[in-house]
């Protein structure tokens, strides 16, 4: 391992959106995957046909099979990241056969890490919950629900939600993307510890190699492949978008090269699917909120200039994350989700199952608890996931083991997310388009404020006079969550 623990030596403010002039050949209109929830009404229920139909066309099957019988041999070993890259470009190429709009949106679970079971994702106009304990964990509630999958026996699709575990936060994920100096360094801490988390967080199918069937695997890897992808950003020049290196214990250790063929994809190679803006891939992922908080907060510890209170470290994250920080109240918290423990590592079975090595994985939990434990000493620091926590328990809670219940109405309750429309109104000029969607952009062009009221309404103000507001759709209650 050549981690060095160094969180905040060498901090480079890297935006996450900075084009690299990656050299691409064919590439020029990469699709664009998004964060889940920064997509639109519209836009999500046309990715959740479009993945209703690839289940009922039996496709999803298909992918099944590939991915139980591949198992052995893109788990555990360099070609994880690679080989998963194809895999889900083929499943959004399905999609798009479906409707050619879409494309496969990531979900970054690190805003979730915190206390996962009340992510937004699991919402029943999202994923869907937990499955249901009194009948085989069987999912019973949100778009998937009774989905009957047949790899590798018949079965019903089943979830089975760890209420207690948390995942790792966006600023552990963040410095093990900076002190992994090399290829070989990031993909076995990022396989062994943060993604495998989530898959044993939501058991059931996403606990077994035929986590494929669950559709939330796809925005799982996706987020996955986006860590690694976003790694390769922070290289100098495009360097990153070329290597590939490391150990493969399946076959008596050799030293892995890019032109080792890709697993059961006979016509490609390792590097083929390195620089997703290649001749073969073409598309890049949107920045994601969390991320980007947690640069914020370490920009002002790497400054010199620590945030001077809790409060203060607060502010600077809910401001990224597009909360009002005075509606972001931390002793709604209890002192356990409060604090983000370290993980003790993965069980027996799921190391055995994915092919990894126990002695390696328990060495990347060491170095991710190394960083968790820095980061929890510097003075007034909180975590995003935290801040999340908070915004969602006082004005989003639901049960995720109930994803069908609709979530409760009145302004402030949960079920604000829904059902809103963004209004923009130029009062003036100069006349600046505002993207929905993406808050950063109201950053980059120095937004003065953005306030939120009560969860009944949000106002933004930017220089020239130009505001825009948020209103309700149908049942009057206005998010306080900014989505622009
Ligand atoms: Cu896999």
């Amino acid at each position: 391992m050549r981690i060095r623990l160094t969180v905040f030596a060498t901090i480079f403010l890297v935006t996450m959106t900075t084009v690299v002039a990656i050299a691409a050949a064919k590439c020029s209109d990469p699709r664009v995957r998004k964060e889940i929830r920064d997509l639109t009404d519209d836009e999500r229920e046309r990715y959740i046909y479009a993945v209703k139909k690839v289940y009922d066309e039996g496709w999803l099957d298909n992918l099944t099979e590939n991915h139980f019988t591949s198992g052995a041999n893109v788990h555990g070993v360099p070609v994880f990241f690679p080989w998963h890259r194809q895999f889900i470009w083929d499943y959004e190429n399905l999609l798009r056969k479906v409707d050619s709009e879409i494309t496969l949106p990531y979900w970054d679970w690190t805003l979730d890490a915190a206390k996962p079971p009340l992510s937004q994702v699991f919402h029943s106009n999202y994923m869907g919950g937990s499955g249901n304990p009194n009948q085989l964990n069987c999912l019973m509630n949100g778009p998937f629900r009774y989905w009957q999958v047949t790899t590798t026996v018949p079965h019903c699709l089943q979830r089975n939600f760890n209420m207690t575990q948390q995942f790792w936060g966006p600023d552990v994920l963040l410095e093990v993307q900076r002190n992994s100096q090399m290829y070989s360094d990031l993909q076995p801490l990022i396989e062994n510890t943060i993604h495998a988390i989530i898959h044993l967080f939501i058991g059931g199918d996403m606990a077994q190699l035929i986590s494929t069937n669950d559709p939330i695997f796809f925005l799982h890897h996706a987020m996955v492949d986006k860590v690694w992808y976003d790694w390769q950003l922070m290289g100098e020049d495009s360097k990153r978008f070329h290597e590939y290196n490391g150990i493969d214990r399946t076959r008596s250790n050799v030293t892995v090269n890019p032109t080792d063929p890709l697993p059961e994809y006979t016509h490609l190679s390792v590097s083929d699917v390195l620089n997703p803006m290649g001749d073969l891939l073409c598309y890049k992922y949107a920045e994601s909120k969390s991320q980007r908080s947690a640069l914020a907060l370490f920009d002002r510890y790497n400054r010199g200039n620590p945030p001077q209170s809790q409060d203060e470290a607060v502010g600077i994250i809910a401001s990224v994350l597009g909360y009002n920080p005075d509606a972001i109240d931390l002793s709604i918290l209890t002192e356990e989700e409060r604090t983000l423990k370290p993980h003790t590592g993965n069980p027996d079975w799921w190391n055995r199952q994915h092919n990894l090595d126990g002695d390696m994985v328990a060495n990347s939990y060491e170095i991710a608890t190394g960083i968790l434990q820095q980061l929890n000493q510097l003075a007034n620091y909180i975590s995003p996931c935290v801040v999340q926590l908070a915004y969602v328990k006082a004005f989003g809670p639901r049960n995720p083991e109930d994803g069908v219940e609709p979530p409760p109405s009145g302004i402030g309750a949960g079920g604000v997310f829904q059902n809103t429309v963004n209004v923009a109104t130029i009062t003036g000029p100069p006349t600046v388009t505002i993207s929905i969607g993406n808050v950063a952009t109201i950053e980059d062009r120095q937004a003065e404020e953005v306030k939120t009221f009560g969860g009944i309404f949000a106002t933004l103000s930017l220089d020239g006079g130009i505001s825009a507001t948020q209103q309700s759709l149908s049942n009057g209650i206005s998010s306080t969550q900014p989505s622009w």
